[in-house]
């Protein structure tokens, strides 16, 4: 088993009784793409992260391959037909991730909503030296408008938050969600129209090629000019320039972003030197207890595939 990046020993545990496992040796440096070449060849699994590009070309050669086991419920850096035809088995880590990345998409909209960030470096800047009535004031966030864009299971997690808030529930979604329309009182919408009945627009889809760049600029004129625009699903479905050209102009008033089309994003880029937006790390699932959980799965996958076993989570 060839693991592409430092994972807490205690995860490796029981897949070690049963393996080999040979580790990328850093945590914050992605393994070379030669590296992952060569131990592609001679690996049985794989434990990949978003940041290793599988492809058919280091498909092509690896001929032991069974199992690519993914840390991360996208799977969009991994070419799955590829490795379908191939007959290797694609896993991926959902369900263990969903609460911890529906807690960061609503932080990062109170965050956005309430000024956080900024308020944060105002204080520890030292400029917090009087008050005034509209000192940093922002909006509201109850009893507002939620649209969520890719009503999965993170999605409706949001959703469940939302409910707390008093927040009307809009969604848009590739298939109505008859059961989240129940129980979570979400209603459907249109794309466009989603848009421009929200104050906040959540997008939580993941890459395809129907998502790709489809925030773009007739949809940030779609927005209400008070709308804040929040991306925790992936950086690759917002045009990022129609997205700087919307908040230079004011066409929506704000956006809290954890994902980027290229990550990371370069620290010239435009978006980060505006007030109004927050930009995070894709840190999506990452608490340590959720960290721990998708390392974990992700080697039980691969122990099953190895023993003959179904995998718990595969994606193929
Ligand atoms: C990743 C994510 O897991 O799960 C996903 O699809 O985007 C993140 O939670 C994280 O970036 C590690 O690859």
């Amino acid at each position: 088993v060839y693991v592409t990046r430092k994972l807490p020993e205690e995860t490796l545990a029981e897949l070690k009784k049963r393996a080999e496992v040979n580790m990328w040796p850093h945590e914050e440096k992605a393994v070379p793409r030669e590296v992952l070449m060569a131990e592609a060849k001679k690996a049985d699994a794989l434990l990949t992260m978003l940041s290793d590009k599988i492809d058919a070309d280091l498909l092509k050669d690896a001929s032991s391959l069974k199992v690519i086991a993914n840390l991360a419920v996208g799977y969009d850096n991994i070419d799955i037909s590829s490795a379908a035809n191939l007959g290797i088995t694609v896993c991926n880590t959902p369900d263990v991730l969903t609460d911890s990345t529906a807690d960061l998409a609503f932080s990062l909209i109170l965050a956005a909503a309430r000024r956080i960030v900024e308020s944060a470096n105002y204080v520890k800047e030292g400029k917090w030296n009087s008050w005034g009535p509209l000192l940093l004031a922002g909006a509201d966030v109850h009893h507002k408008t939620i649209g969520i864009v890719g009503m999965g299971r993170i999605g409706e997690a949001v959703a469940r938050r939302a409910k707390g808030f008093d927040m009307k529930i809009l969604y848009y979604n590739r298939n109505r969600k008859p059961e989240a329309e129940l129980s979570l009182d979400a209603e459907y919408r249109e794309f466009h129209e989603l848009l421009k009945e929200s104050d906040f627009v959540v997008s939580l889809a993941p890459l395809t090629s129907e998502t790709k760049g489809m925030f773009n600029r007739e949809a940030f004129q779609s927005m209400k000019e008070s709308a804040i625009f929040i991306n925790a699903g992936r950086g690759a479905s917002v045009d990022e320039n129609a997205l700087v050209e919307a908040l230079k102009r004011k066409t929506i008033a704000g956006a809290g972003l954890d994902v980027f089309v290229k990550e990371p994003i370069d620290p010239e880029h435009p978006l980060l030197t505006m007030n109004q937006v927050v930009a995070l790390p894709h840190i999506g699932s990452a608490s340590v207890e959720t960290r721990m959980k998708m390392a974990e799965l992700a080697c039980r996958n691969i122990s099953n595939i190895l023993d003959g076993k179904d995998p718990e989570t595969p994606v193929t």
